[in-house]
């Protein structure tokens, strides 16, 4: 289904003279205005094909209705929230869970919506029922070649569709590791990851990036072999120029001070780019802000000092996607909630008076520094978010129109209340 603009646009003004009331309260106190509107206007983040479904527990998984059936329903989806809040203008794919089989076709399709595509994500850490060896003991870092070989060629295959869509980044996550101490030789196994990563280096088209995730941990595992940032910078720069580093901010142990991490691998080119999602105790996938606002703002606080340092464009230099799972939220509203969570975080960041937090730091003046950064912190941005949205089309609120037009009601009609879609 489609949102009528016209909808959009009688909620909006119902909801302006409210909305105007609070743009300008807010506003009056912000220098560089119209900047700040323009830099939000820009900024998009990628919606994953694999999160429009609901999510499950190791346990189960309880279906919300209308999920959708085929990738183009999920570009559908896409299209929706996009249409909502101009803030998701493109989609990352999971192969094999989304395969598109006529490309060309998929992309005019994407585009009546509004959207293109993001990074291609490669899965061998599941079996599928087509594969010939199993990825039991890993893939990328297999003991046995035949399994390195087998899942080097699915990597290649992805950036065989993706070439065909038009995105420009493979996004790579391994599960490999190992689940009991003495069951691996951790440095062989890294040595054999490097080289299987270097033959899917070598198939990259010369504007593509290949991004290397890491994770510390998953259930009943002893080690991972791509574990933490340092590895994954390891065989980045071993790589080449076109490796880079991918950060979900799940993939941490707790307290870890990710917004160090962040700057660091920004400084060295090293950062490839996000996947936003939030979590209380490991990679919970929470809706992004849920659990820990004020760290999102001070890794967003770093991205934007170190992007400006650097002369990058906020919107376009680094890759912005969500990786979460919605197991009781309907998956359209927690993918508007989290959108708007990055986008508010980002708004305080750009809030931050730079100048005044050089000196601060220059005088060792503690209190006036985490002053000026809880000063931004503290301010509700939500107007300036909703006044750039309304610049560009978008619903002042994108949650109320989704719920008063029963938005998933209609879906459900339209798809059944059974429909399972594929992915997490
Ligand atoms: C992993 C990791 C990957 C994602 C899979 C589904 O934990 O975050 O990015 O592709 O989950
Ligand atoms: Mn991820
Ligand atoms: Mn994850």
């Amino acid at each position: 289904m489609q949102l009528e603009k016209s909808i959009i646009e009688e909620t909006n003004h119902q909801q302006q003279a409210a909305h105007q009331r609070k743009f300008n309260f807010v506003a009056e106190d912000i220098k560089g205005l119209d900047t700040i509107l323009k830099k939000l206007g820009d900024f998009n983040i990628a919606i994953p094909s694999w999160a429009l479904g609901t999510g499950g527990t190791r346990f189960g998984r309880f279906s919300g209705g209308g999920e959708p059936r085929s990738l183009e329903e999920k570009i559908e989806d896409v299209g929706l929230i996009h249409a909502l809040n101009r803030s998701s203008n493109s989609i990352s794919l999971h192969i094999p869970w989304d395969i598109p089989k006529n490309a060309d076709a998929i992309k005019a399709h994407a585009a009546q919506f509004g959207l293109h595509f993001d990074a291609v994500n490669s899965n061998t850490f599941q079996d599928q029922a087509t594969q010939e060896l199993s990825y039991k003991y890993g893939s990328l870092h297999h003991v046995d070649k035949a399994v390195r070989k087998q899942a080097i060629a699915h990597n290649i295959e992805v950036i065989k569709y993706g070439v065909e869509l038009d995105s420009k980044a493979l996004s790579v996550w391994l599960s490999d590791g190992s689940n009991f101490p003495g069951q691996l030789n951790m440095r062989g196994a890294f040595e054999r990851t490097l080289e299987s990563l270097q033959e899917i280096y070598e198939a990259l088209p010369a504007d593509w990036k290949v991004w290397v995730e890491y994770k510390p941990y998953e259930p009943n595992f002893y080690s991972t072999t791509i574990g933490d940032w340092g590895q994954s910078y390891l065989l980045s720069s071993k790589l080449g120029i076109k490796a880079q580093t991918l950060v979900d901010l799940g993939h941490h142990l707790g307290s870890t001070n990710i917004e160090q991490i962040v700057t660091l691998l920004l400084m060295e080119g090293k950062l490839a780019g996000f996947h936003f999602n939030d979590s209380k105790y490991g990679d919970d996938d929470l809706t992004v802000g849920s659990i820990n606002p004020y760290q999102l703002f001070l890794i967003f606080n770093e991205l934007v000092e170190g992007m400006d340092a650097r002369g990058m464009n906020h919107a376009t230099a680094i890759g912005w996607m969500i990786d979460a799972s919605h197991n009781v939220k309907d998956p359209i509203e927690d993918l508007i909630q989290s959108v708007e969570a990055i986008k508010i975080a980002y708004a305080q960041a750009l809030l931050v008076d730079v100048t005044a937090l050089k000196q601060a730091q220059q005088d060792n003046d503690v209190v006036k520094a985490q002053e000026i950064l809880q000063h931004a912190y503290r301010t509700d941005v939500r107007p300036l978010l909703a006044e750039a949205r309304l610049r560009a089309g978008g619903a002042l609120d994108p949650l109320a129109l989704y719920r008063a037009q029963a938005v998933r009601n209609q879906l459900i009609k339209e798809r059944g209340a059974k429909a399972v879609s594929t992915g997490l």
